[in-house]
């Protein structure tokens, strides 16, 4: 349990808001789990009354959530563009050739593999979960499977050089010892590097009642304010702050070493100072919940069938907090080969093959991977069913203008 707040270091932490006890987001189940004991852990979001730094109580065990992982970069094009994006932009700015790029959390290796080689830096990939730096150093990626320490950038540091660029997306809202991050990435950033990280943006969970981004791989809910607290306390500086929709709402920090922060942090500082409303949050959740219950009866009630597309974390953590089982939601798809043959978290939908939509023609499909409405979309052309999304199914999904 914290005590104290990741990124000021205070000690007053208010609860804001509680999910109940939930199965781990990514412990996708084999069939012959089914009738062990799920692992369940309490998901209660508290926030620190000195910083605004939103974090959880309870903090599950790293080995137990990423030593074999289930998310791949890869399953979805958009974001491996988006990541590619990100590196050769910060290639250009901050990588003269020949130099080295590190990335933290680089799961399967998409993002690093996707650097052309006229580039010529030199990479390096660090993640935990060995399922998935297998496939990264099958597509050619040196990767080291651990988890990213101060102790392994010394030893990185020592073997291959610091870092021109160090990357990080989706990944420190996982750590629990952000000092020791910190210390890290001082240790193997050169003097005039960069370090990019994109992590979702709490105000937006907020204002787009993105619950179900609230699960136990997420320890911290960052917003400017804190960040920049916790990386002065590590003489290191924010020099740039930019929004994304990447999962729903995401802010890219651009951070060297040095002092002061530049005037992006003030501005955001500013605008993160409100006071959140976490009561309406809370009843805006509730209403979500009811709305998507009534929605799924009413598709039963008229002889309907439907299947989840996506097995996203959010999606476990959505269907186990609304109460939906396989009676309300029959089966999901999703295009993650290590996803199918298992079952949801909690709620133990079978999970198939995208194929199983034109196999098993559901009246409905409900796409559970809201972040990727326009992608999962466009592959859903040749099926002529209704297409309705999991926040809002009512509004319907066909007449987007894709
Ligand atoms: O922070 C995290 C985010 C970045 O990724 C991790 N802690 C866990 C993970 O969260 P997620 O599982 O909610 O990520 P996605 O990208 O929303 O998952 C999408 C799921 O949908 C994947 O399992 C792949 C699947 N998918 C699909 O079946 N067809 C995705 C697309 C785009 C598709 O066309
Ligand atoms: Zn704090």
């Amino acid at each position: 349990m914290r005590k104290s707040c990741r990124c000021c270091g205070g000690g007053e932490l208010a609860e804001v808001f509680d999910l109940g006890v939930q199965p781990f987001a990514n412990g996708f189940l084999t069939p012959e789990q089914l009738d062990k004991p799920e692992p369940r852990s309490p998901l209660v979001l508290m926030e620190c009354v000195a910083c605004g730094m939103v974090q959880l109580r309870h903090v599950t065990p790293a080995v137990d959530l990423f030593a074999e992982y289930a998310f791949q970069t890869g399953s979805s094009t958009r974001m491996v563009r988006h990541f590619r994006s990100l590196l050769l932009e910060s290639i250009g700015r901050y990588v003269p050739r020949g130099k080295l790029v590190v990335e933290i959390g680089s799961n399967d290796g998409a993002a690093l593999a996707s650097i052309p080689d006229d580039r010529r830096c030199r990479r390096l990939g660090i993640d935990p979960a060995a399922n998935l730096t297998e496939i990264a150093r099958r597509s050619g990626v040196p990767t080291v499977t651990a988890f990213f320490t101060e102790e392994l950038a010394g030893q990185v540091a020592t073997i291959h050089g610091e870092a021109s660029l160090i990357v990080a997306c989706n990944v420190v809202a996982h750590i629990d010892d952000l000092d020791d991050f910190c210390r890290g990435v001082r240790r193997l950033l050169k003097h005039d590097g960069a370090f990019v990280m994109e992590v979702p943006d709490v105000d937006t969970l907020l204002a787009r009642t993105a619950f179900d981004t609230i699960y136990h791989e997420h320890l911290s809910y960052f917003s400017v304010g804190p960040l920049a607290t916790l990386f002065a306390r590590h003489g290191l500086r924010v020099e740039a702050v930019e929004w994304n929709e990447v999962h729903g709402g995401s802010l890219r920090l651009t951070v060297r070493h040095g002092t002061g922060h530049s005037g992006d942090v003030s501005r955001w500082r500013d605008w993160r100072g409100i006071v959140r409303d976490w009561n309406g949050f809370a009843a805006r959740c509730e209403r979500e919940r009811d709305e998507l219950c009534e929605w799924l009866d009413d598709a039963r009630a008229d002889g309907g069938t439907v299947v989840g597309y996506g097995a996203p974390a959010k999606a476990t953590v959505r269907l186990n907090y609304c109460g939906i089982g396989t009676d309300r939601l029959a089966c999901v798809v999703d295009s993650t080969p290590s996803k199918q043959g298992r079952l949801m978290p909690g709620t133990h939908q079978p999970i198939y093959g995208p194929e199983w939509i034109d196999r098993s023609k559901p009246s409905d499909v409900l796409v559970l991977a809201w972040n990727h409405e326009r992608e999962i979309v466009g592959k859903l052309a040749g099926y002529g069913g209704r297409v309705a999304s999991v926040v809002r199914p009512r509004r319907g999904l066909r007449k987007l203008d894709m």
